[in-house]
């Protein structure tokens, strides 16, 4: 019994869970370095419209929600830039569609390719500074047929794919985001069987895991022969896990599991080039920033849900976001401690929340903004913030019902209507403050 409580004692102290009382903050009065970067991210399957890749076939094949016209993004692609601009960012994060790009193998839409371009001429004319994510949960059918990122020989095909993108494009564009979230992609697409291709398994999430960070590391130096002077980086989820009893160790012990599968595999294989017990040696160190998407934490037992569809548990003082996880923004600084391991700038490359009538949301963007100031004040190298999501779009296997944006998004019309929260936002970005 003495040594069940000394180890829990010892978790306690070494991993507290802060909560801060926000009653007693003054938001309003951080300032950020001149040349802080505020921005807003999309991605390509989520506003665009008419897709045919991986998720369109596992919408259809599951019976899921249909991402369909989405936001008729690559149509209203001009005015969605207005919006953009209005906001008065410095940079906006979007991803490049492969499959458009690839419909077939071995086939090069120039249509696409020329799109793609004109629009990042017109954000750089906005003044509006382009970050290019590479891949953001969606290929092409074709190369899911493959296999997709379950075979390690397939990685070669995606890396052709970035090289034509970058070589393309970096002569105009300094930020490159390769991979978003591995994690994510590999355990809500091979565990969870939320995301496609579907599968429930450890041992392939796993697999396609580390696939997912040789994928990234193999276009990282790919990439960085073409432009050394390039940014390359890719963007982690970092979800928190604490324990839901702090007094049983089992809560404990699922914590500790969760945290190494979440996210220390993918910091140690970019830190050490290990993971899981592997070696992935080109990982380490092949990322000269780390993109941060921060959400929240997750209260564990070993009775964890396996599914995005219900609740999580919460403290009772905490507030439910529409996902049906918290808003914890205290778990931001644990979330930069932890990305700060890897020794490169700090880029928050996402950072939201779902709220269908923007009753949270500018309480939201001003505590996490507040935050973020105050861990930079402290000396963490955070470059940028970039705020999920510019409009209401397509949240994966949650459809459209979860709403994201800083501007509402009527599906129907298609009319773009800026929230309380942009207009917050705006006057952040404005005042630098
Ligand atoms: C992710 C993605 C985004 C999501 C956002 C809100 O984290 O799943 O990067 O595409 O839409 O995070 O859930």
């Amino acid at each position: 019994m003495l040594v069940y409580l000394l180890v829990i004692t010892i978790l306690s102290l070494r991993f507290p869970e802060n909560y801060l009382n926000w009653e007693e903050i003054e938001c309003s009065n951080q300032s950020f370095p001149d040349n802080f970067t505020w921005g807003v991210a999309t991605a390509s399957h989520q506003i665009e419209g008419d897709n045919t890749n991986n998720w369109s076939a596992f919408e259809n094949q599951k019976g899921l929600e249909k991402s369909a016209k989405a936001c008729e993004h690559w149509l209203r692609w001009k005015e969605d830039f207005d919006l953009i601009e209005n906001l008065g960012v410095d940079s906006y994060r979007l991803s490049i569609e492969w499959s458009r790009i690839q419909p077939k193998q071995g086939e090069w839409n120039q249509d696409a390719v020329d799109q793609y371009s004109e629009m990042i001429d017109d954000l750089i004319n906005r003044n509006i500074k382009p970050m290019i994510t590479l891949h953001h949960f969606s290929h092409p059918i074709w190369f899911e047929d493959l296999g997709g990122f379950y075979q390690r020989e397939n990685v070669q095909l995606w890396v052709d794919y970035c090289q034509r993108i970058f070589e393309l494009l970096n002569a105009k564009v300094t930020d490159w985001c390769t991979v978003n979230e591995p994690e994510v992609f590999s355990i809500m697409g091979y565990h969870m069987k939320m995301f496609p291709p579907g599968k429930g398994s450890v041992f392939k999430t796993i697999r396609v895991m580390k696939n997912m960070i040789y994928a990234h590391s193999s276009a990282y130096s790919a990439l960085k022969k073409i432009n050394p002077d390039a940014r390359i980086g890719l963007a982690k989820n970092v979800t928190l896990f604490d324990p839901l009893r702090r007094w049983n160790l089992l809560h404990w012990i699922t914590a500790i599991i969760l945290n190494y599968i979440w996210n220390g595999a993918v910091i140690s294989g970019l830190k050490n080039g290990r993971m899981f017990g592997s070696k992935i040696d080109s990982a380490k160190g092949s990322f000269d920033f780390i993109g941060l998407n921060y959400y929240t934490h997750a209260l564990t037992s070993p009775f964890l849900p396996q599914t995005t569809e219900i609740d999580l548990p919460k403290r009772k003082h905490e507030v439910m976001t529409d996902f049906g996880y918290t808003m914890y923004a205290e778990g931001l600084e644990r979330a930069v401690k932890m990305v700060s391991k890897l020794n490169v700038p700090i880029e928050i490359t996402e950072n939201g929340v779902a709220d269908s009538d923007d009753s949270l949301r500018p309480i939201h963007l001003k505590r996490h903004i507040w935050q973020l100031s105050k861990l930079i004040s402290e000396g963490h190298d955070i470059r940028s913030y970039y705020h999920w999501s510019l409009m209401d779009n397509f949240e994966w296997a949650e459809g459209y019902k979860l709403r994201f944006g800083l501007y509402h998004v009527d599906y129907k019309t298609q009319k773009r209507t800026l929230k309380q929260s942009g207009a917050d936002y705006q006057k952040i970005i404005k005042s630098n403050r």
